[in-house]
């Protein structure tokens, strides 16, 4: 059968997506995201996807991690709910977000495991997707969206037993967005130049907002949080990957100057404002 063709994503598919409180709305029934990000090698990539997450819509979002990140979270954002217990046993969330600054060592291995046991969405970045590329697909139980880079994407396709250079998904990305989401069976969100997001049954959405002003360190941990966000609040992975790129990208497009991640973070009200 013939792929559907890819849809390029308009401002009213975003604007009619976003999640909006009702009058019977409370924090609980908004969604809680869980997040199993940071490490002690990279405390500050669970900064960034807390701080995307807080403004991504949920009611609340609940940190896991070692006191060396917790810290630092806390302080940044003293509105999440931070815990040292392993995810497993961190409490109530609606959906997950793994693997920004895991590191890849035992404990993040254990970290992840926990996560991948959970019964509700999982997104998949980073250090995530490394951990996922040690075994192959349907090894382990399947998360709802993963968010590669290029040289993730060779990485997960290795493990599935596809060679491909980086290059080639470069020339291709659509094509190699839905192979991928086809051989582990969930939505995936390739990034770079041209942002795709692929779901198993052959739909695809382009981003158009995205810029090269975004390729800066820790851009990539804001759009997990962002996109985990939006799944917690209910949305599917298709949508909620594709809402988070379109919003990411604008974010970057209203900054003036030189982007860094917090400035994306602080951007994002504003970009949610101008779109509904
Ligand atoms: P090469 O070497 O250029 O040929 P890594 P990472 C390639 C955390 N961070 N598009 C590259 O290829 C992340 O969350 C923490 C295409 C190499 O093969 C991760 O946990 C921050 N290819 C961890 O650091 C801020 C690309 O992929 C491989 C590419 C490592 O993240 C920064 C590199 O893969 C960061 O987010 C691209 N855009 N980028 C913090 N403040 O705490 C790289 N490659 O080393 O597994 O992944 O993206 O460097
Ligand atoms: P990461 O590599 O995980 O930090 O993510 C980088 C983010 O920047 C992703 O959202 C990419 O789509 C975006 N990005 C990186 N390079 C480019 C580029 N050349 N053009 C547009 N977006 C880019
Ligand atoms: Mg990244």
């Amino acid at each position: 059968l013939p792929e559907p063709n890819p849809t390029v994503l308009q401002l009213d598919d975003v604007a009619r997506l976003l999640p909006t409180p009702s009058g019977e709305s409370d924090k609980y029934s908004r969604g809680v995201l869980g997040v199993a990000a940071g490490s002690p090698r990279y405390p500050g990539a669970a900064v960034l996807v807390v701080g995307a997450a807080v403004r991504g819509g949920v009611g609340a979002v609940r940190c896991t991690g070692p006191a060396a990140v917790l810290g630092p979270v806390l302080a940044a954002h003293p509105e999440a709910l931070a815990t040292q217990a392993p995810p497993a046993e961190a409490g109530r969330v609606q959906a997950w977000v793994v693997g920004p600054g895991l590191d890849t060592d035992p404990d993040a291995e254990a970290r992840f495991a926990s996560v991948l046991g959970a019964e509700v969405p999982v997104l998949v970045d980073a250090d995530g997707l490394t951990l996922l590329a040690r075994s192959a697909p349907g090894t382990r139980p399947a998360p709802a969206l993963l968010t590669p880079h290029a040289g993730e994407a060779v990485r997960l396709f290795a493990a599935a037993g596809v060679e491909v250079t980086r290059e080639r998904i470069e020339a291709a990305r659509l094509e190699h967005a839905r192979r991928l989401a086809a051989l582990y069976r969930c939505v995936v969100l390739l990034k770079g130049s041209t942002t795709v997001i692929a779901a198993p049954d052959g739909r695809a959405r382009v981003n158009p907002t995205g810029t090269p002003r975004l390729a800066t360190a820790g851009s990539g941990d804001v759009l997990s949080g962002l996109a985990g966000a939006l799944l917690a609040a209910g949305l599917d992975a298709l949508d909620a990957g594709s809402v988070a790129a379109w919003l990411h990208g604008l974010a970057a497009r209203t900054l003036p100057g030189p982007v860094t991640a917090p400035d994306l973070v602080r951007a994002l009200p504003g970009v949610w404002a101008d779109v509904t």
